[in-house]
């Protein structure tokens, strides 16, 4: 295999798209071969007439029902689905805005394929035959020539599913999503090594019932997770106290009862405070902690010196307020809890403070109360009768060795391991030679992305399958153009709430374009790999149709009820599946794996003189970097800004909506910002929203608006139990 090193990113200053004229101009064509595309996945779909259709958004990761007014074969409304009780009748912003998605003129339209000529690189449109043919050939000899395993599929979100299949029937577990490692997974491991479980995907808190709610960060409001935030406005709205502790005033802050405005990166210490108030002022749940709890006595020793006075110093907090808000939390037992939070990937301790945070909920008794961490319950969707892979799929790296604990691969090892030499602790020649990239711009999603550069230098072949033009793609040795969510089929959702469900999604127009819906495209790989027959399907409504019956159920019956079918909640018992079968305060999983068996509180760096701490969020109307180029959504939010406290903007000299760059202690500059000059936040931070300063000239609306967060973060603290990036350990200052 020729070792191409080239793979420059392609920032399209040029009209880099060979036959770029054809990708334009050629749309009668398309639209026929695409109609044709659509008789096969949207042959119940009338071409005329005023129609509802539901089925659940993909925005980001809720799930919320959503019903599409479709016209003339074009969707004209997005709404919240009042069936379906993730969205109850109500959609976010972004859910709303889900047609920007769908009708954005800069999306993928055609196959790409990477060429070397004119002295640079650049993309030709090619048939899917050609594009699909390239992929498989290449994938077939990496295959050969390094063992299956040597392919890495990289992804977010439930369009990845048949990709995942297709993985495991070529052999290959290589996988990783930065939804884990930048994401979740510190807070799903740190609560199951207590619980036994992590508090949900949509996350089971009983925020409209609880009536005291500690929230460590977690911006509800600005992160606008639907449902939750329903709960959470229920809860306002019926009196429940909220404590928010955030260095910043976000919107949550500016409801709660308490704001603490805590140092960045000592929430373990707060968090260690407040069980020795819990604790020593006997203000938790006995009964609990004796039924269901192992390790009290121990923990009751090890927060025996962490004081609020003991805490104010690392925490910048007054101890008074420490001493009142952990009262107010033990006062409202059953009624109290810790939201559990969700992005965790801060400051390299997350495990641990996740575990924290479990310990506090375990104190509080929330496990298993409607007004804590409910139990969730859900329809088992049957499984289709795919054939039996006869083989175990293998993994490129010894993943178990290096994080025992661990659940899935951090995406840093898989960039590691596909640079020789640059895997700690072994792989010389680089274990990983191809990724599938479905669905995540790892390039923004990342930290360090200067790695991610060099890996793409070194990989025999690099597939982005995606629906615009972003960071990734400009790596890419093919693009694929997948379809949109309101365009194809995926698996159901059914996850564990409340209400057990399961909803479809389903297409609502035909596809746009050349574009093809990723079961299609993965399975056409695996017909062109020697395995197709994993995909014994023809549509993958077929494949629903099939599951829904096994029901009692069918598609169409499914879209006569709504696209959901609900079912009586039934409780689960209050049963652990932790290795002592009881909730564990102390762990002696971690303790045996060489970690704390308790939470510890161990100190960040501060900033150094003249820089300050990079903090980044969510803004409501948007959603990473999904969103960045929707018409719609940029109508409400065009570009972020970054937050300065105005005692930092005297004394440098900036003003309220000038731009400004950021520079970090690496010498990263950012694009330029819009500075905004508030008290909501502290002096020695400043705050971006993520998702924005975008690289790619394709994204004509999105192109250079506002700043990147990600470019900055070129360092990382890592979890040694999990392989968190925390990322909030990177300082920045104003050029
Ligand atoms: N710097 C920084 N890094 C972060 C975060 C942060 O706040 N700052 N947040 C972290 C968190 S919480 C998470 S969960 C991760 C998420 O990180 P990612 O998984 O990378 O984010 P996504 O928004 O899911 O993926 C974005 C890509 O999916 C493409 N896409 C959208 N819809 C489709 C589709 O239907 N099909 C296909 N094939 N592609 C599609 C978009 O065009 C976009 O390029 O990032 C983490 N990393
Ligand atoms: N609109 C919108 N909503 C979203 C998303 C989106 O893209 N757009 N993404 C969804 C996803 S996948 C996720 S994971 C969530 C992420 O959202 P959350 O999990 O709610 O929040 P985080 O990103 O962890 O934290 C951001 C908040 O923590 C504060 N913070 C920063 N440093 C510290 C610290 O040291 N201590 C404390 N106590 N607070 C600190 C910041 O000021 C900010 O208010 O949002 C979800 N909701
Ligand atoms: S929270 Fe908003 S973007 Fe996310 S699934 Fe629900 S409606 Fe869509
Ligand atoms: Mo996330």
């Amino acid at each position: 295999m020729s070792k191409i090193t080239r793979r420059k990113f392609i920032d399209l200053t040029k009209s880099a798209i060979l036959g770029g004229a054809a990708v334009a101009g050629t749309s009668a064509f398309i639209s026929r071969k695409a109609e044709s595309a659509v008789k096969r996945t949207d042959s119940n779909r009338p071409d005329s007439g005023e129609k509802v259709i539901p089925s659940y958004c993909d925005v980001c990761f809720m799930g919320c029902g959503i019903n599409v007014t479709v016209r003339n074969g074009r969707a004209i409304k997005i709404a919240g689905n009042p069936d379906h009780p993730i969205s109850r009748g109500k959609l976010c912003p972004r859910g709303t805005g889900g047609l920007g998605q769908l009708y954005d003129p800069d999306r993928l339209k055609t196959p790409l394929i990477r060429t070397n000529g004119f002295g640079s690189d650049r993309f030709k449109a090619v048939s899917w035959d050609e594009a699909l043919k390239y992929v498989a050939d290449k994938m077939k000899s990496i295959k050969e020539q390094y063992g299956p395993e040597s392919l890495a599929l990289l992804k977010h979100g439930k369009g990845a599913d048949p990709f995942e299949k297709l993985w495991h029937a070529i052999g290959s577990e290589t996988e990783g999503h930065p939804s884990y490692a930048q994401c979740r997974g510190a807070r799903d491991i740190g609560w199951s090594l207590t619980f036994g479980k992590g508090p949900g995907g949509v996350e089971r808190a009983g925020l409209d019932k609880a009536k005291v709610v500690a929230f460590i960060g977690s911006h509800l409001g600005e992160n606008m997770h639907n449902v939750t935030v329903q709960d959470y406005t229920t809860g306002l709205r019926n009196g429940s106290k909220h404590i928010v502790v955030d260095p910043r005033y976000s919107t949550a802050a500016s409801k709660a009862n308490y704001w603490l405005q805590i140092k960045p990166g000592a929430d373990i210490a707060l968090l260690l405070a407040w069980m020795h108030v819990l604790i020593y002022e006997e203000l938790y749940d006995k009964d609990f902690v004796e039924q269901y709890t192992i390790g009290f006595d121990l923990l009751k020793d090890h927060v025996e010196n962490t004081t609020p006075e003991w805490a104010s110093s690392y925490t910048g907090l007054e101890a008074v307020d420490i001493r009142q808000t952990a009262r107010e939390l033990g006062n409202a037992i059953p009624d109290s809890l810790l939201f559990p939070g969700r992005r965790f990937a801060w400051y390299g301790d997350d495990t641990q403070r996740a575990r924290a945070m479990a310990i506090i909920n375990g104190l509080l008794g929330a496990w298993g109360r409607e007004s804590g961490i409910f139990l969730g319950d859900r329809i088992k969707v049957p499984d289709y009768p795919y054939p039996k892979v006869d083989h175990k799929a293998a993994h490129a790296l010894d993943i178990k060795a290096k994080y025992p604990l661990g659940t899935s691969t951090p995406v840093q090892d898989i960039i590691e391991a596909s640079i020789p030499g640059r895997y700690k602790g072994g792989y010389q020649n680089a274990p990983i030679k191809g990724w599938l990239v479905y669905s995540t711009n790892l390039v923004r999603s990342v930290p360090n992305p200067e790695l991610l550069a060099e890996a793409a230098q070194h990989l025999d072949l690099l597939v982005v399958v995606e629906t615009m033009p972003s960071e990734i793609t400009g790596f890419a040795d093919v693009i694929l153009p997948d379809t949109t969510y309101l365009e194809r089929y995926d698996n159901m959702n059914a996850p564990e709430w409340r209400e057990p469900f399961v909803s479809i999604r389903q297409p609502v127009v035909k596809p746009l374009y050349q574009s093809k819906p990723s079961w299609w495209i993965a399975k056409e790989l695996a017909n062109r790999l020697g395995v197709g027959g994993t995909f014994n399907f023809g549509d993958f409504g077929e494949v629903i149709d099939y599951q829904l019956r096994q029901m009692g159920s069918s598609l169409e019956d499914i879209n006569q009820k709504g696209g959901v079918l609900k079912k009586a909640y039934s409780k689960p018992s209050m049963k652990f599946s932790t290795s002592s079968k009881k909730v564990e305060f102390y762990s002696k999983k971690l303790e045996s794996a060489g970690y704390d068996p308790m939470p510890r509180f161990q100190k960040h760096p501060a900033p150094p003189n003249d820089y300050f701490r990079l903090l980044y969020g969510r803004v409501p109307q948007h959603t990473f970097t999904r969103t960045s180029n929707n018409a719609m959504l940029l109508e409400v939010y065009p570009e972020n800004s970054v937050w300065v406290h105005p005692e930092i903007a005297a004394v440098l000299n900036l003003r309220d909506g000038d731009y400004t760059v950021l520079k970090n202690e690496k010498g990263v500059k950012s694009n330029r910002i819009r500075v905004r000059v508030t008290k909501r936040i502290r002096q020695d931070c400043v705050y971006i929203a993520h998702g924005f300063g975008r690289s790619d000239r394709r994204l004509s609306k999105a192109f250079e608006k506002g700043a990147d967060d990600n470019g900055l973060l070129t360092e990382y603290s890592l979890d040694p139990i999990m392989g968190s990036t925390g990322s909030q350990i990177n300082f920045v200052t104003f050029v």
